[in-house]
Parts: structure tokens; sequence; C-alpha cells
């Protein structure tokens, strides 16, 4: 578990400091954890030691909005499922983490996918679709399907590398924008919800 950033009571720019619960998902040693330790403190796990469940804080600035990322990293391994979908529902933006080196963490990214819509009831949640591991050489899901499947599941595409940090912060600040978006489209539809009532 990564130490970090909190803010103080008496920090100035607290009440200007947006919150962001995000959650990191995928099958097992797509580099879930790799990522978000490449992203907090800049430097590459080696070692794989599964995980069941982890929490980070971050603080970052995306385009020049103060945020706070709460990040859940979770676990890749079937057996701890009522965990994985406790933190579905807990989250309200996605990373969709496959390895371009192995072919079915590609084709279970659209098993979580349903399975996010269907625990969160809604057919709009705030997710990117991270092709990681793109430093190495074996390559076997081809950039144009990951593509592909971002187009059709109606998400953002980026590629990383743990190893060498490549895409690794877009991945991050993309999903912020996307939980932004929706944010802002819950809240025009509530405007428009209390003119409606208002107008007699
Ligand atoms: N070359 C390369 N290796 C990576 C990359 N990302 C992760 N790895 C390696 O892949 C292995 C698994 O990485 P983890 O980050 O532990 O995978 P995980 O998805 O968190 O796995 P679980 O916690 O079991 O679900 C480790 O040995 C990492 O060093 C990457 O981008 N490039
Ligand atoms: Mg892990």
């Amino acid at each position: 578990m990564a130490s970090c950033a909190h803010t103080s009571i008496g920090d100035p720019d607290r009440g200007r400091t947006k919150m962001y619960k995000l959650a990191v998902m995928g099958t097992f040693c797509v580099g879930k954890s790799a990522l978000i330790m490449q992203f907090i403190e800049d430097c590459f796990l080696t070692e794989y030691d599964p995980t069941i469940q982890d929490f980070y804080r971050k603080q970052i600035v995306v385009d020049e909005e103060q945020c706070q990322l709460d990040i859940v990293d979770t676990t890749g391994i079937e057996a701890f499922c009522p965990m994985r979908n406790q933190t579905m529902i807990w989250g309200e933006g996605f990373l969709l983490v496959y390895a371009v080196n192995d072919p079915h963490s590609f084709e279970n990214v659209n098993v979580l996918w349903d399975r996010l819509h269907r625990l969160k009831g809604t057919k709009h949640v705030p997710m990117v679709l991270v092709a990681n591991k793109i430093d190495m050489s074996n390559r076997l899901v081809d950039p144009t399907r990951g593509k592909e499947m971002a187009r059709s599941l109606g998400v953002p595409y980026v590629e990383t590398s743990a190893k060498t940090g490549q895409g690794v912060e877009q991945a991050f600040y993309e999903l912020v924008r996307e939980i932004r978006r929706k944010r802002a489209e819950e809240e025009l539809k509530s405007l428009s919800n209390t003119s409606c009532c208002t107008i007699q």
C-alpha cells in the first residue's frame, strides 16, 4: 500500500478539491497494481504479488482543477468476486485493463463491462479501456481490436506500459474527464427536472 498526500482540514484549497472514486479492474496479472504504482509512486513493480484489495489516494490537477483520487486496486481472482462487486457499487469510474499478450484478459473486458452496467443499473458508467504491457514483444491483441472494442463499448481507449510509464497518466486523466462528463450530464438533467417542476 502506497503512502499518499491527504488534504488537511485547514487547507485553503480544500473547498475547491473535487473527489473522484476510481477502481482498476481486469483479469489477474494484467498489470493493475503495476499501473497504480507507476501512477502513484513513479516506479515499476517487477514482482507478481496477487492483490486481494488495496486502497490508494492521490492529489492531482486535471485541466486546472484540483482533484483527490481515491483508487481501489481490485483482485483479478474470480474467488474474490463478491468483494469486487462491492467495489463496482462504490466506484464512480473504472479502468478496464487487459494485457496485450493475453487474449483471455481482452475477452474478459466484455464480462466486466456487462457486470458493471447490471450492478449500476445505468447505461452510462464512466470507463476507460486500457491495453497494458505494450512494451512486450509477444503482443497477441492487435491495437485495431482494442480500438474497435472501445468504440463498440463507447469508452476511450488508452495504450499503456506500467514498465515504461507510457500512457499511464493519460489513462487516469481520461477517466477523471469521463466522470466529469457524467456529473455534468446529471447536473443538467436535475436542473431541467427542477425547471419543469417550477413552471406552472
Ligand atoms: N513488461 C511488462 N510487465 C508488466 C506490465 N505491467 C505489469 N507487468 C508485470 O506483470 C506481472 C503482474 O502485474 P500486477 O500488476 O501484479 O498484475 P495485477 O493485474 O495486479 O494482478 P492481480 O492482482 O493478481 O489481479 C508483474 O510481474 C508485473 O511486473 C507492463 O506494462 N509491462
Ligand atoms: Mg494486483
